[in-house]
């Protein structure tokens, strides 16, 4: 099933067409409308009339969230004020926040996009949506409950938090679908058992789960937990929200909507695209926002591209799972190290941890220390002391053999670390402060 076949489907030589014609119409839009893009072209030598196809996009500058920073807040759009009709922020790591404005076309189009997702997750029209995603400024909320109407699905608008009148309502007003922050939907099953349900309670089938960074462990802990089907959406507010690629059935990543969004992954430290499969930046273009086009956006997220046919059909480019941000990875003792992989560590390691676990990193005498407290699950139970400090000794070395440095581990009952109805703040680095 798809929402919309035409455009998911696209051959080859059809999507590089339509690519072409829309990268030379964004190009020409913004150097005619937006000063910073058109004093980084200038500054490049780069006039609209060098891009003849999708395949000079590599002659154009990059645009980072300091560029949007530096015009907070309306200095990047492409349109008049008049014509935005909605505005979204999120916040940065420092400093401003990052302003997005939308035309009704722009939100037509995320909607769509959104749309396209909800139908590859197993979405029909008579299906029921609880969107437990954070409405407001933040694009996960409005994004997929536009898309969900634009479906003609039955959505609601529970957002993030309270999480027993989410329990009740999805009981009640049985839901078949189900968005939030994977985190969140691990939290919501252990709370699920807690009030005294079981996943038979709901009628549950499928849930969208991104906006950080998971792991395929975490996914199977989804699927066992809640009985469902768990499948990866990925998006930035930039870009325009959930939605900029989604799963399909197969679950082997997410389909980019590219004939919307045009992604590059580059070397970090050269800048130049990297051929498919291999791991780095990932950058997007989009090739028809009116608002606030963004044009090689350096999003900061380390992943690869998967070109390799998909049986479902759909042609759009795989994003293989996001393995952390160029930002928020940790160097420890030299080496590189993402908490998604601490996750899977973890989780793996033995069945009484649970996914709920906090990283504190420190430098003490000049050496980088890692501590990971971990919480046990509820039902974790052991008979002597011995049996914790086997499982301390265990998952002290899983972890250090998959990420290639030591971590010191600490076990904490269930419910000692602190939960978030959002993104969850899985690292605390004393290092910077
Ligand atoms: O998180 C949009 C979104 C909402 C996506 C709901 C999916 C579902 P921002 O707040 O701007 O937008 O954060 C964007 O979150 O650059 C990634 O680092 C991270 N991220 C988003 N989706 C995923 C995912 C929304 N599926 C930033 N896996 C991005 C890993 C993700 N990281």
């Amino acid at each position: 099933m798809y929402y919309d076949q035409k455009n998911e489907c696209l051959d080859k030589v059809a999507k590089k067409k339509l690519q072409s014609e829309r990268l030379i119409d964004v190009v020409n839009r913004v150097y005619e409308a937006v000063p910073p893009y058109r004093a980084k072209m200038d500054k490049a030598n780069i006039k609209p009339s060098d891009i003849k196809s999708i395949d000079d996009i590599v002659k154009l500058p990059f645009t980072t969230k300091q560029d949007l920073r530096d015009n907070y807040p309306f200095g990047m759009l492409a349109t008049n004020k008049e014509d935005i009709v909605r505005l979204h922020a999120s916040s940065g790591t420092t400093g401003k926040l990052t302003v997005v404005g939308y035309t009704k076309s722009d939100i037509d189009i995320w909607s769509a996009c959104c749309a396209r997702g909800l139908v590859a997750a197993g979405a029909n029209t008579s299906s029921t949506l609880h969107v437990a995603y954070g409405y407001g400024l933040f694009t996960g909320g409005l994004g997929l409950h536009y898309g969900g109407e634009l479906l003609g699905l039955t959505v609601v608008p529970v957002s993030a938090g309270n999480t027993p009148r989410q329990l009740t309502l999805l009981v009640d007003f049985a839901a078949d679908g189900i968005c939030c922050t994977p985190s969140y939907a691990v939290y919501l099953a252990d709370e699920l058992i807690k009030a005294g349900y079981t996943a038979k309670d709901l009628n549950l089938k499928w849930g969208i789960f991104g906006a950080e960074p998971w792991s395929e462990e975490m996914r199977k802990e989804i699927e066992e937990k809640l009985g469902i089907k768990a499948y990866d959406i990925y998006g930035l507010s930039e870009i325009s929200g959930p939605g900029v690629a989604s799963e399909c059935e197969y679950q082997i990543g997410s389909h980019i909507w590219d004939d919307h969004f045009y992604p590059e992954v580059i070397d970090v430290d050269t800048l130049k695209p990297l051929p498919y499969g291999e791991r780095g930046e990932l950058v997007f273009t989009t090739l028809t926002k009116e608002g606030m086009p963004l044009i090689r956006y350096r999003t900061r997220d380390i992943t690869a591209l998967d070109d390799s046919p998909c049986p479902c059909g759909r042609t759009g480019l795989r994003l293989k799972r996001i393995k952390g941000r160029s930002d928020d990875m940790l160097i420890i003792r030299g080496v590189n190290v993402f908490p998604s992989q601490v996750e899977s560590a973890l989780i793996a390691s033995d069945e009484r941890i649970s996914s709920h676990y906090h990283i504190t990193v420190d430098r003490v005498n000049n050496l980088d220390v890692m501590e990971i407290a971990i919480e046990l699950k509820a039902d974790a139970k052991f008979d002597e002391i011995k049996e914790i400090e086997e499982l301390v000794s265990k998952v002290k070395s899983d972890i250090s053999s998959a990420i290639g440095v030591s971590a010191s581990v600490k076990l904490v009952s269930y419910g000692s670390v602190k939960r978030s109805e959002g993104k969850a703040q899985r690292v605390t680095d004393k290092r910077s402060l």
